[in-house]
């Protein structure tokens, strides 16, 4: 155990440093960067937007200071996989406790359990098999500042988002020691965080039975082979291949099985959209009502890595372009790319399958032949044989913006 100690001496240095500096300016400032975001960002959002490095982090985008709010800058998504110290910071409440490996319990329980019982980090590293699976983990406001009108909430960019190796333990291997109940309908996460004010609702989140009993469901322990970074819920948060992150319940606690629906202020009020705004394909029924249903998987959806907004680019020379594709779960089959705007389109070349909730790497070549602007653009179609879309589909929180991107080039 001496790598856990040695780690929570220097986690905890870090994060001293951290809360003093953060009491005395709200966190020490890089300068402003051009890589504030796209421009259809809200002005403010853009200004605000400086480089700065949460201890044990890289520079990333600040999009709040408290609670943590930090977005991955976009010459990151050329890798694979995305690396601890520049993986994404998304918090709702300010409140987060340095936790102690060896104190830290996880106690699963809930009216729908009959055998309630604790586990602790040991515990759960050694009585369960570990299993590793590469997944993305997305914001479901990622891109919310591109929405227009413009609405409430953190004003992401596109960098709400990463993808990673998760190593952990299945949830229904816990589960099964819980002696769940058959009207056990809902399984509920608790983050060990809190708010500034007593009165703020606690982070407690609940997925259907059915997704938390998923093989691919896991409390996970490790990101891309590494303890997971106190800002991306160390010691053990929950991963939901598929879903949207805010499931993903960080530095969590407690998982209750429930016999009624979840009614905490995080599942009844947020992270919602009026019915029939997207069709999804998996269904929280028991959080529905006749109004409005939560959100559930990732929509397809797709990023240009490069060439970047106003690159210049050589005539008759040939360029790059290149970025990522994924989806909730069904695989990414087809992504088109083209150069004039959206008129012609051809295929680009897939990376190599990293699994079905992994992003895949695209490229394809192009080779400007006149002087003059190029508008590249790129559509990820995925198993389902859905595609991205060309105008937004507004919801009033801004989620799941998959609106099909466009880089202008200049050739010369
Ligand atoms: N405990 C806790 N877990 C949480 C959240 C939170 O505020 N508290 N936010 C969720 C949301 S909305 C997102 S997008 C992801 C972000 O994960 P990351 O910070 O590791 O990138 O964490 C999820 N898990
Ligand atoms: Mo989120």
């Amino acid at each position: 155990r001496m790598t856990t100690r040695r780690q929570l001496l220097n986690g905890a240095a870090t994060l001293a440093a951290y809360a003093s500096t953060a009491r005395l300016v709200g966190g020490p400032g890089f300068a402003a960067t051009p890589d504030q975001g796209p421009s259809a960002l809200p002005s403010g959002a853009r200004e605000a937007a400086v480089l700065d490095a949460l201890p044990g982090k890289k520079p990333l985008i600040k999009r709040s200071y408290r609670p943590p709010n930090y977005e991955t800058p976009m010459e990151v998504f050329d890798k694979a996989f995305t690396p601890n110290d520049e993986f994404f910071v998304r918090w709702h409440l300010s409140n987060i406790p340095e936790v102690d490996a060896a104190e830290w319990r996880l106690k699963i329980g809930g009216d729908g359990s009959s055998t309630p019982f604790e586990l602790s980090l040991v515990q759960l590293a050694t009585d369960f098999e570990q299993v590793e699976l590469a997944a993305l983990c997305q914001c479901a406001g990622n891109r919310r500042g591109l929405s227009n009108p413009h609405v409430m909430g953190v004003q992401w960019g596109y960098g709400a988002m990463g993808n990673a190796k998760w190593k952990g333990v299945r949830l229904k291997d816990i589960l099964a020691k819980a002696g769940l109940k058959a009207d056990a309908i809902e399984i509920a996460f608790n983050g060990g965080e809190s708010g500034v004010v007593e009165e703020t609702p606690d982070f407690v989140k609940s997925i259907p039975t059915w997704k938390a009993l998923d093989e691919n469901t896991m409390i996970a322990t490790h990101m891309n082979g590494e303890s997971l970074p106190h800002w991306n819920g160390y010691p053990a948060r929950l991963i939901v291949p598929g879903w949207t992150a805010t499931y993903w319940t960080k530095q969590v606690t407690e998982i209750n099985a429930l016999t009624k629906p979840q009614g905490g202020y995080w599942m009844a009020k947020a992270y919602r959209v009026p019915l029939g705004t997207f069709s999804f394909t998996d269904r929280f029924i028991t959080q529905e009502t006749d109004k409005n249903t939560p959100i559930t998987e990732v929509v397809v959806n797709s990023l240009i890595t490069s060439p970047g907004e106003g690159q210049a680019v050589a005539v008759g020379k040939s360029v790059d372009v290149r970025g990522i594709a994924w989806d909730g779960g069904h695989g990414i089959t087809e992504v088109d790319v083209s150069t004039d705007g959206g008129k012609n389109w051809r295929p680009a070349v897939l990376g190599e399958d990293l699994g079905r909730f992994s992003w895949r790497q695209w490229s394809l070549s192009f080779t400007p032949t006149d002087p003059g602007s190029y508008a590249v653009m790129a559509r990820a179609t995925n198993a389902q044989g859905v595609s991205q879309v060309s105008k937004l589909i507004f919801s009033p929180s801004g989620y799941h913006n998959n609106v099909i991107q466009t880089v202008n080039v200049e050739a010369a």
